[in-house]
């Protein structure tokens, strides 16, 4: 089976190659990566010379490249994409061009080549923020934040190029993820990696705001069974049964790593901030999948890796993002 795999380089995407190559010998994976600040190569630094894998320094907005590319492959998985919200709130343009006009010329690519699957990789943050109960496929979409928008517009175009035009089109929606090489701007590995330096953990409004999380491999697990298993046509909604506050995320963080309480610091809220996702995972479940990852293991498993690959963030946390986030949130 010869796999395109979008993003590749970044946090999700990267697990995923490993966990494909670690389980099918008889693979082809190209990976089309834009290394933007998300994509990383010392994630796949270990497969690199693996016969069966090639990276691509490449926009999945290239209309050539991506032709060229998708001539070569039989299951395409669209990772790619701008994936932070805080970003999205101050910057939305690549927003616009990669989740949705890049999705776009994927999905013409297979139009015109053929394809025997695609796989777009959707979110649980399309259907907005609901106080009880939890969303299913069928819910209405109501994202609010440019990001989850973006998504949105993505995950609705793919489904179109299914009805429209036949195109074997699976749809899935994660909440959110967290394990090993997520890039440290999103909660877990800030604070992982914040507490582990003695800096303030920067908490947004009261910190009541409530995730699902999932440990990434359970994610990419997930995407391998609908690839076999699914429907064309059909979205799943993909979640680990594990809804924690932030506030309940950060003291974890800070037992596991015996730190003290005095490194939490409350500060200005994330414009528009989705109070709790929460996605019901009944259609897969009776498929017969379930995630295989407790989340105290998966914790554990997590601030074990950047305990012991401080080199791997400390490179990432010297650069730009800092400045980024010093500005947004006017933290030390
Ligand atoms: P990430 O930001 O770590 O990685 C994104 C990757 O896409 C990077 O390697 C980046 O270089 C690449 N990329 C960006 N623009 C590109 C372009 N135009 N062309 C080619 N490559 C490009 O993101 P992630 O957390 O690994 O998320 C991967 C996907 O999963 C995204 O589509 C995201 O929306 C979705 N998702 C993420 C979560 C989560 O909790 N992280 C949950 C549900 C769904
Ligand atoms: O410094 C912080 N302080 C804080 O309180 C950061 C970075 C986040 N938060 C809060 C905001 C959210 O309530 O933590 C929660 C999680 O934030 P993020 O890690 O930014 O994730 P979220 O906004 O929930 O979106 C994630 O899950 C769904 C991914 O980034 C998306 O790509 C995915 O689609």
């Amino acid at each position: 089976m010869r796999y395109l795999v979008t993003g590749g380089a970044g946090f999700i995407g990267s697990n995923y190659i490993h966990y494909l190559l670690e389980k099918y010998q008889d693979i082809k994976i190209i990976n089309l990566d834009k290394l933007t600040y998300a994509g990383n190569l010392e994630n796949l630094k270990d497969v690199e010379n693996d016969s069966r894998y090639k990276f691509v320094k490449g926009d999945i907005g290239d209309v050539k490249l991506v032709d060229a590319l998708v001539q070569q492959t039989d299951v395409l998985v669209n990772f790619a994409a701008e994936s932070h919200v805080d970003r999205s709130i101050g910057t939305p343009d690549a927003f616009i061009k990669t989740d949705i006009f890049g999705t776009f010329v994927l999905l013409e690519a297979c139009r015109k080549h053929g394809i025997q699957k695609f796989v777009q990789i959707s979110t649980d943050e399309v259907y907005g923020s609901t106080l009880k109960g939890a969303f299913r496929e069928d819910s209405p979409l109501m994202p609010s934040s440019p990001y989850s928008a973006s998504k949105a517009g993505a995950d609705r175009l793919a489904y179109s190029y299914h009805v429209t035009y036949n195109l074997p089109v699976i749809i899935t929606r994660c909440s959110n993820n967290y394990g090993p090489n997520q890039y440290p701007e999103k909660l877990i590995p800030l604070f992982v990696t914040n507490a582990l330096e003695g800096k303030n953990l920067p908490i947004y409004g009261a910190g009541k705001n409530v995730r699902d999380w999932i440990y990434v491999l359970d994610h990419c697990d997930a995407v391998d069974f609908v690839i076999h298993h699914g429907k064309d046509g059909e979205v799943y909604n993909i979640g680990g049964g594990n809804e924690r506050t932030n506030l309940e995320i950060t003291d974890i963080i800070l037992k596991e790593l015996d730190q003290p309480e005095t490194l939490k610091v409350f500060v200005k809220d994330r414009p528009g901030h989705d109070l709790r996702y929460a996605v019901d995972c009944t259609k897969l479940k009776q498929m017969g999948w379930q995630p295989q990852y407790e989340f105290e293991k998966g914790m554990k498993l997590t601030i074990d890796w950047y305990t012991a690959n401080q080199d791997w963030w400390k490179k990432i946390k010297s650069g730009e993002y800092l400045n980024y986030y010093r500005q947004q949130y006017q933290i030390s």
